[in-house]
């Protein structure tokens, strides 16, 4: 595997980044961490910069020297519009656009399953499809998305969108026996966007090798992703801790699962 010099690792205090932050030292040379949180003692091979990506200057600096971001920043749940454009929208396109600026050469970002979920469970995807968001976040994902399509198409700089199922330590409904990544199979789909020798603009899907799985992810086997683990393994702890699917709740309905049912900010701003 060959090292790269320096990767940046944005949302490094959230709970996907500090997953990355642990397992990608041996990646590169010097490992760059940043979060508007409190980010904790820089270990020695970490530089550590507190920063808001709404602040252009400061992203500017965060950039620099840079080869590839793994950009794991934002908000990550649905939410009030102003908050989704603060960090999804106008921070997104700063880390874009300075990472342009600065020579980067890839982006390699958490997108969401919430850019199709609106698509009902009884259709097989794969990441070719027009996306159906199912919120404002969903949204502010398609947005992403289309930026880093962009940034392809004119400036030749490339983006891995990884639209992450459920990314936890283990599956805790029904829905996460289909939606459920893995932590280690984050870090190897990680691990493969960086090594990849060109990607372009490629979206594939953040998912394990669950027996239940709603994505066509073969476009992730041409980084070499190969998942590992599945949610069968939890099969029975999770029919144990959840009720019988109610088959007409949006729950169940939509890829997307209780996002498509969530409260809408009407107007709050
Ligand atoms: C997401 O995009 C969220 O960041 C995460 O917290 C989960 O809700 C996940 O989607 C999911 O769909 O399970």
């Amino acid at each position: 595997m060959t090292k790269l010099n320096r990767i940046l690792i944005t949302g490094a205090a959230g709970s996907l980044g500090s997953v990355l932050r642990e397992a990608l030292p041996g990646s590169c040379n010097h490992l760059r961490v940043s979060d508007w949180n409190d980010l904790g003692a820089a270990a020695d091979h970490e530089e550590a910069v507190q920063c808001d990506l709404a602040d252009r200057d400061a992203v500017a600096n965060l950039t620099k020297d840079v080869d590839m971001i793994v950009h794991m920043g934002g908000v990550p749940v649905e939410d009030k519009f102003d908050k989704i454009l603060h960090s999804n929208l106008l921070g997104f396109y700063n880390l874009y656009e300075q990472a342009r600026k600065n020579g980067v050469k890839r982006i390699i970002w958490g997108s969401s399953n919430h850019a199709i979920g609106f698509y009902p469970r009884t259709e097989t995807i794969d990441a070719s499809v027009r996306p159906k968001p199912d919120t404002l976040y969903g949204v502010s994902k398609v947005y992403g998305e289309g930026l880093a399509e962009f940034y392809f198409d004119k400036f030749g700089m490339e983006t891995v969108s990884i639209r992450i199922g459920s990314c936890f330590p283990e599956p805790i409904d029904r829905r996460m026996m289909a939606t459920w990544l893995s932590f280690r199979d984050l870090v190897q789909i990680v691990e493969k966007s960086l090594q990849a020798p060109q990607t372009r603009h490629l979206i594939i899907y953040g998912v394990s090798n669950n027996d239940q799985n709603l994505w066509d992810n073969r476009m992730a086997s041409s980084i070499g992703y190969n998942p590992v683990d599945n949610a069968e393994t939890f099969r029975e702890k999770v029919e144990a801790a959840t009720g019988e699917p109610d088959r007409h709740d949006p729950m169940f309905m939509y890829h997307g699962g209780a996002y498509a049912r969530t409260d809408h900010f009407e107007g709050d701003g």
